[in-house]
C-alpha cells in the first residue's frame, strides 16, 4: 500500500524538534527519488527535505546500475543536504548515512546488519540495502542528495539478483513497519550529520568500524579494469579505504567494488 500522508505527518511532527525537519514528500511511483530530490534542490528546497516513494521505475545504483524497487515492500527515499564540508570530506556523507541506517536497523530488530565499504548494508552476507550519494555542483543551489534503498518485506527477488539480495522478511521471518524504519533512520541521519558538520569525522568512522566485518580481512577490490588484492586495513578521514596490498604497498582507494576473500 502506498504511504499514507497522515502517517508521514506523524513522523514529521515527531521530528519537528530537528533544525532541518523539512517536508516529507511522498509519491506512489517515481522514476528515481534521487532525481526528484535533485529537481527539488534545483528549485530551492530546504535542507532536510525528504522524498519517498512506494516504488521506482528507474531506481538507480552507482555507475549506471539499477536498483530493483518493487511496490509495497521496500523503503526508497532521498534526503536533500547542503553540507558545508571540504570537498575531500564529501564521501564521508555516504559513510554517515550507512551508519545511520545500520544502527536504525539494529536498534529496531537487534539484527546483525553490517556495513561493506563504500555503500552496502548487508544482512547475513547478502545485500539488504544500498546508498547512492550524488553531489550537485552546478545550478543555483549546490548540495548533496543521499538516496537510501532498503529491502523490508520482499519474499523473493528477480533472478539476476536473487543470489545476492535479501530482505528483513527473508532473513528474520518478520519486519518492522516502513514508517518506523523511516522515522528512526531520519533521526539518526540528523544526529550523525550534525556530528560530521562539527568536524567530528572520527566519531562517524568509529561507529562505522563497529558495524563492519571487512576490516583486517583479505579482500579483492575491483576498480575499472584493475583488481587489487590485499587486506582492508581501515578508513581514512576522507572516507577512503586503506588497503595493505599483497605487494606490500599501502594504498587509499576512493572508490571500488569490494569482495571478501574468505
Ligand atoms: C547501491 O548501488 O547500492 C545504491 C542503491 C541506492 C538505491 C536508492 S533507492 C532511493 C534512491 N533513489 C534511487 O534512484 N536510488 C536510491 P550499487 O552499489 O551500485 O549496487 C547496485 C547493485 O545492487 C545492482 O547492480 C544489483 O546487482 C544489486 N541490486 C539491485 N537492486 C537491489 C535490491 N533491491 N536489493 C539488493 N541488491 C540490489
Amino acid at each position: 500500500m502506498p504511504y499514507l500522508q497522515e502517517e508521514l505527518d506523524a513522523i514529521q511532527n515527531q521530528l519537528q524538534t530537528l533544525p532541518w525537519a523539512g517536508e516529507i514528500i511522498a509519491y506512489d511511483q517515481v522514476d528515481s527519488t534521487n532525481d526528484l530530490a535533485k529537481n527539488l534542490l534545483f528549485q530551492g528546497a530546504p535542507e532536510g527535505t525528504v522524498v519517498i516513494a512506494d516504488s521506482q521505475t528507474r531506481g538507480k545504483g552507482r555507475l549506471g546500475r539499477s536498483w530493483y524497487s518493487e511496490p509495497d515492500t521496500g523503503l526508497y527515499f532521498s534526503l536533500v543536504l547542503k553540507p558545508t564540508l571540504a570537498q575531500d570530506h564529501i564521501p564521508n556523507l555516504t559513510l554517515m548515512a550507512a551508519v545511520a541506517v545500520v544502527e536504525a536497523l539494529n536498534q529496531i530488530n537487534s539484527q546483525n546488519a553490517t556495513l561493506k565499504w563504500p555503500n552496502d548494508i548487508l544482512l547475513n552476507g547478502r545485500k539488504l540495502g544500498g546508498i547512492l550519494s550524488e553531489q550537485v555542483v552546478d545550478g543555483p543551489h549546490p548540495g548533496v542528495i543521499i538516496g537510501i534503498g532498503l529491502n523490508v518485506s520482499q519474499d523473493r527477488f528477480p533472478e539476476d539478483i536473487a543470489e545476492l539480495a535479501t530482505s528483513l522478511l527473508i532473513e528474520t521471518g518478520t519486519h518492522p513497519a516502513r514508517y518506523e524504519l523511516l522515522s528512526n533512520i531520519i533521526r539518526n541521519l540528523h544526529n550523525y550529520y550534525q556530528i560530521l558538520l562539527e568536524d567530528n569525522v572520527g566519531l562517524i568512522l568509529s561507529h562505522w568500524r563497529q558495524n563492519t566485518r571487512m576490516l583486517g580481512v583479505p579482500i579483492l577490490l575491483r576498480r575499472g579494469h584493475q583488481t587489487h588484492s590485499g587486506i582492508a586495513m581501515d578508513l581514512d578521514d576522507c572516507g577512503r579505504l586503506v588497503v595493505h596490498l599483497d605487494s606490500g604497498e599501502e594504498l587509499a582507494f576512493d572508490s571500488g567494488e569490494v569482495t571478501l576473500r574468505q
